[in-house]
């Protein structure tokens, strides 16, 4: 069954791997499943067509036969769940890999994109110069304790699952904050997840579609 996907047809980053149709690319990469991209523009992104797959009008979508999906959680989750290689066979095991998925979406991501909204979008604001070393300060405190439970581990529990693909993909939106160099275990967690071919073949595909031609 052909699965396809929906990404910006230009990001706003250029490219760099920062739009959320990344880890779904990386996912598919990582069990080996073939996919095509619908690309949509942001005027496109709150008509009624793409509004019918995401209420909330954002990439990425995921369709594949008569199932349609939204929210990178839930389709990485889908994507582990159907195919081998992302969740490991043991129960436990299992359920705690997906523990780390909610844990990089629900307690690690949320002050990461407050930051983002404080340096970006509230930039002009008289207060926000005040803000943002507050908003810094509770991205740290969440790595300080991420970086305490890795330690010197390659990944967060036992081998590279769905819970360190989102971790990973959570933490290396935030590193132009330099906040990651902070904490050398993250850095190179995160170094460590870029370097999976299944990533590199998921930036290179979305690259190309956002480099100048
Ligand atoms: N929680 C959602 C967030 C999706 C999201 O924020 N998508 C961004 C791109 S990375 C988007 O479509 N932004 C355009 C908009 O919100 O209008 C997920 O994980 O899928």
């Amino acid at each position: 069954m052909t699965i396809t996907i929906t990404a910006f047809e230009r990001s706003p980053d250029g490219g760099m791997g920062l739009a959320r149709d990344t880890r779904v690319r990386w996912a598919l990469e990582e069990v080996g499943q073939p996919y095509e991209v619908r690309l949509v523009s942001f005027a496109a992104l709150k008509q009624p067509a793409h509004l019918a797959l995401h209420p909330f009008g954002q990439i990425p979508t995921y369709e594949e036969g008569d199932l349609a999906l939204f929210e990178t959680g839930a389709i990485v989750f889908h994507i582990a769940a159907r195919y081998e290689g992302l969740l490991p066979a043991d129960a436990n095991a299992r359920a705690r890999a997906i523990t780390w998925m909610f844990a990089a979406l629900s307690t690690v991501e949320p002050p990461i994109l407050e930051l983002t909204t404080a340096k970006l979008i509230e930039a002009d604001k008289p207060w926000s110069k005040d803000r943002v070393p507050l908003v810094e300060e509770r991205v740290r405190a969440r790595w300080r304790q991420l970086s305490a439970r890795l330690g010197a581990a390659e990944w967060l529990d036992g081998a590279f699952s769905a819970g360190d693909l989102v971790m990973a993909s959570v933490l290396l939106r935030s590193r132009k904050s330099g906040i990651l160099d902070e904490f050398p275990n993250l850095a190179a967690y995160v170094a460590r997840a870029e370097a999976r071919p299944a990533y590199q073949r998921a930036f290179a595909a979305q690259l190309a579609v956002n480099a100048p031609h």
